[in-house]
């Protein structure tokens, strides 16, 4: 008699490249989904990731049984407390004789994994996640040796090994990169488009219904849950980017905008890390707008650094460097993650604009997560841990392969520079130059103390000061510390006992 096996689809493995379900065997093995408390409570996850994952996995347990697969679903009134009960009880229910998988996200569930097949008494195979562009034998590879890592370098590699925006070898255009082209600030220039709405399905609504109930006290507004489910509307809202908001996507790129959430980004990233879109799909759509003449090199360049360079990298370091990653903390930032995280309530226009949208909606921009939330968070020095916490609990597409070498690394400088080539540190001098919440906001961003003063002014300062030893070893830090020091005594005080004040009252 045919082995049966039983095959676990986490929530973000949703797609048929899943190397589990690649080798399934419909009318043998038996397909296991799971909504378990575990996975929904380990932060505390915005309402719309969990209805976003929820709604997608029952929708792609319909495909699944369409293809002629048994399934086994739990629901979450089944009332299965972890992945590891769920798969125990479908083993036992089914009679299999092995547990086939996808190796997950995090690190936190791959360690767990490890001690399944004693567990269960059989053999547990984890196959190595083949939905990435780079395998993490290729990118250990590439990192091999080499004393810094750089992502411009791996970007490069990555363009030829997958052949996007090349010409006979060489970058189309004669650059790699046009970064610099992408940095215009928000001042009203064009109309944002308003994304087409996807009306939530009866599916959806009874998943909203729900998780309405179970999480009560978990952030997010369900009433303006509009995200795609299923691989067909994923699809679309994508397409719609590609052919409205590419064009001007680059250029605003890091602008900072009162009047959307959006501005002209693609808010893809929770279909790619879930599987209902594909990475290479998505870079070789956008490299034939430009190439069909529908949006700038600048454009299609800028969007596909992010896909196939950025969130390749991040993935790469993640498991280069876990666990020890997550231990560190440059600056010694430990005070205590502010309420307002929370709540969103505070009078600083831009911090208050973006921790709400997060709150509600699951989703800001890269900008807001990096210069406005993480630039306040690394000023205030806030304890790394919670901010991390914070992070992969507040945004859809949150995992901690992804999130955590954003938030540590490239917004907290806590890995010390691998992530990124030095604190992304800024005084409300760049909030203001970069978009139009200074206008509506009760500070000013042209003073440094004062109860008018932009906080971040006096907070950068304040940064740079009790940093100055750790600052001083890296190069690009010279100017800034050189500025510094030559400032008169007094005034240097003024600013740091301003600091100070804030930071208590926090
Ligand atoms: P766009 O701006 O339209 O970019 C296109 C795509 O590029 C994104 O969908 C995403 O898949 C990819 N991308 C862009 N930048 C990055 C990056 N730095 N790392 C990885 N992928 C990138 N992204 C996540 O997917 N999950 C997270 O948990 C996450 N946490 C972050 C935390 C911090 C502190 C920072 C600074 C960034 C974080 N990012 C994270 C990266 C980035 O902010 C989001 O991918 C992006 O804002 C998602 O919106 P979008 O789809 O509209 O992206
Ligand atoms: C994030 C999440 C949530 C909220 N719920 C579930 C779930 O009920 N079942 C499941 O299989 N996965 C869930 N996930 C996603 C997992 O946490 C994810 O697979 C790991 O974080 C690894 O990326």
């Amino acid at each position: 008699m045919t082995d049966h096996h039983c095959i676990l689809v986490l929530a973000d493995q949703l797609d048929w490249s899943n190397p589990a379900l690649a080798e399934a065997r419909p009318g043998i093995d038996t397909i296991v989904m799971a909504e378990v408390a575990e996975e929904a409570n380990y932060v505390r996850h915005n309402r719309h990731k969990i209805v976003l994952l929820f709604s997608a996995m029952r929708h792609f347990a319909e495909d699944i049984q369409a293809r002629g697969f048994s399934l086994r679903y739990f629901y979450l009134h089944d009332k299965l407390p972890s992945l590891a009960a769920a798969a125990h009880q479908a083993l036992r229910e089914t009679g299999a004789t092995r547990l086939r998988l996808c190796s997950p996200g995090e690190y936190r569930l791959s360690s767990e994994m490890d001690a399944w097949a004693d567990r269960f008494g059989l053999p547990v195979d984890v196959l190595e996640d083949t939905r990435f562009l780079c395998s993490l034998a290729e990118f250990n590879r590439w990192a091999s040796g080499k004393k810094q890592l750089r992502m411009e370098y791996f970007y490069r590699e990555m363009r030829k090994r997958h052949q996007l925006l090349l010409d006979q070898g060489d970058p189309v255009g004669g650059r790699w990169n046009y970064d610099a082209e992408n940095r215009v600030g928000w001042r009203n220039q064009q109309p944002i488009p308003p994304r087409p709405d996807i009306a939530p399905d009866k599916m959806t609504r009874e998943v909203i219904e729900e998780v309405t109930r179970a999480f009560p006290d978990n952030p997010g507004d369900l009433s303006q849950f509009r995200l795609a489910v299923t691989h067909e509307d994923a699809a679309d809202q994508f397409e719609w980017f590609c052919q409205v908001a590419l064009p001007s996507f680059g250029t605003f790129q890091d602008a900072l905008v009162e009047e959307s959430p959006w501005v002209f980004h693609s808010l893809i990233s929770m279909y790619l890390n879930c599987g209902l879109l594909a990475p290479l799909v998505v870079c070789q759509r956008v490299e034939n707008a430009w190439r069909d003449g529908h949006c700038s090199l600048a454009a299609a360049e800028g969007f596909i650094r992010q896909v196939l360079g950025w969130r390749e990298y991040v993935r790469g370091i993640y498991w280069l460097h876990m666990p020890e990653y997550a231990q560190r903390n440059t600056f010694s930032a430990t005070r205590p993650l502010p309420e307002f995280f929370w709540t969103a309530k505070t009078d600083l226009r831009c911090l208050q604009v973006a921790l709400s949208q997060s709150l509600d909606l699951g989703y800001a921009h890269h900008i807001q997560r990096l210069m406005v939330i993480g630039n306040f968070a690394l000023l205030a020095g806030l304890d790394v841990k919670a901010v991390c916490e914070w992070y992969l609990a507040v945004y859809v597409d949150a995992y901690e392969w992804v999130e955590l070498p954003n938030t540590a690394g490239m917004a907290l400088y806590a890995d010390h520079g691998t992530m990124a080539s030095k604190p992304y540190a800024a005084s409300g001098k760049y909030i203001q130059k970069q978009g139009n919440h200074c206008k509506q906001c009760r500070y000013n961003p042209g003073k440094v103390t004062g109860e008018e003063a932009c906080p971040y002014n006096s907070l950068y300062w304040h940064f740079i000061d009790r940093h100055k030893d750790v600052l001083k070893t890296n190069a690009r830090m010279g100017l800034i510390l050189g500025n510094w020091r030559k400032r008169a005594a007094d005034e240097k005080a003024a600013i740091v006992g301003w600091a100070d004040e804030l930071l208590t009252k926090l």
